[in-house]
């Protein structure tokens, strides 16, 4: 069972989801999704029902049964949920910004949800992001540092090949007398915890929330990175 799942989400509903989004049915899901709300589901049950859903579907991607266009679709219903009039209540940003975030999905990765998903969850903790996009390289990441002195660089990279590029960041950095002066924290399918070593790093966390508590310990306590 599911450890998000508690009294503000029904289980049938949360499996609902998952079924739906597993067949890709856009007008099914948005329904369920609105449902769940209503009942009171969190931003974050909601989008690990999604993600189990987009986790099947990547199955079925790799044994054949879907193809590009199938994994397309997919991301258009994810990205339709986080536009939902109902779940955007739950993004609004409020108050005075707490740190600078610079934010994108590295090289050659056009793969935006989970960045997109990262934002949110910044956003709600009063965190200024500078969303760069997708497809960003080491060397537009370092200009972007440069001119906008963020306190953290926050990297999605959802493909396997990510891993270099994000090494070459951390090099860059280095190279440019600056590494000590920015936090870095990577996400995505592609990234775990050895990643961090190898990539030079401060952080890694394939939570959103994870990553934002991370973020938010650099900044408003001095923490080091874990
Ligand atoms: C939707 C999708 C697409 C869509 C993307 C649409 C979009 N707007 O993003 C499209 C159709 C464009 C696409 C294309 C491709 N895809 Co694709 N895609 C997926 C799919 C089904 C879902 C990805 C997703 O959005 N998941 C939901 C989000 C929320 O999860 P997430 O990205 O992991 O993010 C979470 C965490 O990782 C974390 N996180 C993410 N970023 C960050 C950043 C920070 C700072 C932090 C703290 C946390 C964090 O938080 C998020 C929330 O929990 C996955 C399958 C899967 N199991 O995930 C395949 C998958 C990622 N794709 C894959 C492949 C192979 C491709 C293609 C190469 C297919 C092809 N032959 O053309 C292309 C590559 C294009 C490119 N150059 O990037 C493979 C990747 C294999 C690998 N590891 O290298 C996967 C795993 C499918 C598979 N099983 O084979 N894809």
């Amino acid at each position: 069972m599911n450890t998000l799942i508690n009294n503000t989400m029904n289980a049938s509903t949360f499996e609902s989801i998952v079924e739906a989004m597993k067949k890709i049915e856009e007008k099914k899901v948005l329904k369920l999704v609105n449902y769940a709300i209503r009942e009171g589901a969190t931003q974050a049950q909601i989008i690990e029902a999604i993600q189990r859903g987009l986790d099947q579907i990547g199955h079925y991607f790799e044994e054949g049964k879907y193809g590009v266009t199938d994994l397309m679709m997919a991301g258009i219903i994810f990205e339709e949920v986080l536009k939902l009039p109902s779940l955007k209540l739950i993004n609004e940003e409020s108050g005075e910004p707490i740190g600078k975030i610079l934010l994108c999905t590295i090289e050659r990765d056009l793969h935006d949800i989970g960045k997109s998903i990262f934002k949110s969850a910044a956003l709600m903790s009063n965190f200024e992001i500078i969303d760069m996009g997708i497809n960003i390289t080491a060397q537009e990441i370092l200009e972007e540092t440069i001119r906008s002195k963020p306190d953290v660089i926050a990297i999605s990279s959802i493909l396997a090949e990510g891993v270099r590029y994000i090494k070459e960041v951390n090099e860059k950095l280095i190279a440019a007398g600056i590494r000590d002066q920015v936090k870095i924290i990577v996400g995505g399918l592609s990234t775990h915890r050895q990643a961090v070593e190898y990539t030079g790093v401060d952080a890694f966390a394939n939570d959103v929330y994870e990553g934002v508590k991370q973020c938010k310990i650099w900044i408003t306590e001095g923490g080091e990175a874990h």
